[in-house]
Formats: C-alpha cells, structure tokens, sequence
C-alpha cells in the first residue's frame, strides 16, 4: 500500500513537472523568433511616415522594474509600449515596409538632465522622436547621444530583453 503511494505521488510529481515544463514551453512559442512580417501593409513609404503612424497609434506606458525590450509585433499587436518600444517599431516598419534601411536607435540622456535616459531613432543624418511623430536634424536641445545601435542588434535585444 505505502508502495503504491509513493508510485502514486511520483507520478503526481512528474505530470506536475511536465505540466510546468510546458507551460513554459507556451510561453517561449509566443514570443517571436521569426520576424518574419505578421504587421500588415500600413501604407508607409518614408521614416517620416513611420514616425507619424507610431505617434499616431501606439499609447506610453512605461516599464515596470525591469526595462523589458518588446519586440515590434507585440508592440503592435498590444498597441502600448515605452521609448525603447517605439524606437524598435519605428525601424521595423522603415526597414520592412519602405524602400529604406541602416535605421539605428540612440539613447540620449537629459540635455539638461543626465539621468534622464531616453531612446529614438536615427537615420541619414536626421534624428526621429516615435512618441511624438516629429524629426529633427539637431535633437541636443534635448538629449545628449551616449549610444547607438543598429536594426540587427535592436531586434537581437527585443528577443532577448522581450521578458515579461
Ligand atoms: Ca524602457
Ligand atoms: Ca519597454
């Protein structure tokens, strides 16, 4: 009888670790590996264009503790992220919807404030601001640059700093 109990439990035991194990493996088949486009054709031609579809349908909402790197397709599809978020979907409409590449992000700190840490895009010589749809050719009024980053290496963190 204590014999069969034990059986009993560790049977229990694996079907919970496998239940778990799969839940996790649910979790990893929904994020995006592929990049290959689900984003529908939005009829942008230009990084202008981009910006302004940006501005004009993705909502802020800032991170929580962790500064989490959505990819752009759950960015759209959830219609909300942070500046990280809004960069990263900004390049992948440019690079995959128009006829443009070498977008970059940059991250900026306050111009008048160095702990303030912000990020937006970049491309020939002219700097792009997601959140608000605008772009300027001088953005120091504002952010100072410490770091850029190209398309290959912003969508290679949404993959692994896509967290949550
Ligand atoms: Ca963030
Ligand atoms: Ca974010």
């Amino acid at each position: 009888m204590k014999r069969i109990l034990l059986m009993a439990g560790f049977l229990l035991l694996a079907a919970l670790v496998l239940m778990a194990l799969l839940e996790l493996g649910g979790c990893e088949i929904t994020r995006d590996w592929s990049f290959t486009s689900e984003i529908p054709d939005l009829g942008i031609d230009t990084p202008e264009d981009a910006v302004k579809w940006v501005a004009a349908n993705i909502e802020y909402e800032p991170d929580g503790i962790w500064n989490n790197w959505k990819t752009p397709k759950r960015t759209y599809a959830e219609r909300r992220g942070d500046c990280e978020d809004f960069t990263a979907l900004w390049m992948y409409l440019v690079e995959t919807q128009t006829e443009y590449t070498d977008t970059y992000l940059i991250g900026g700190k306050g111009a008048t404030d160095e702990t303030v840490r912000h990020a937006y895009g970049w491309w020939n010589g002219m700097y792009y601001e997601p959140q608000t749809g605008g772009w300027f050719d001088d953005y120091s009024w504002a952010f100072i640059d410490f770091l850029k980053y190209d398309y290959d290496r912003v969508m290679w963190l949404c993959i692994v700093k896509d967290l949550t």
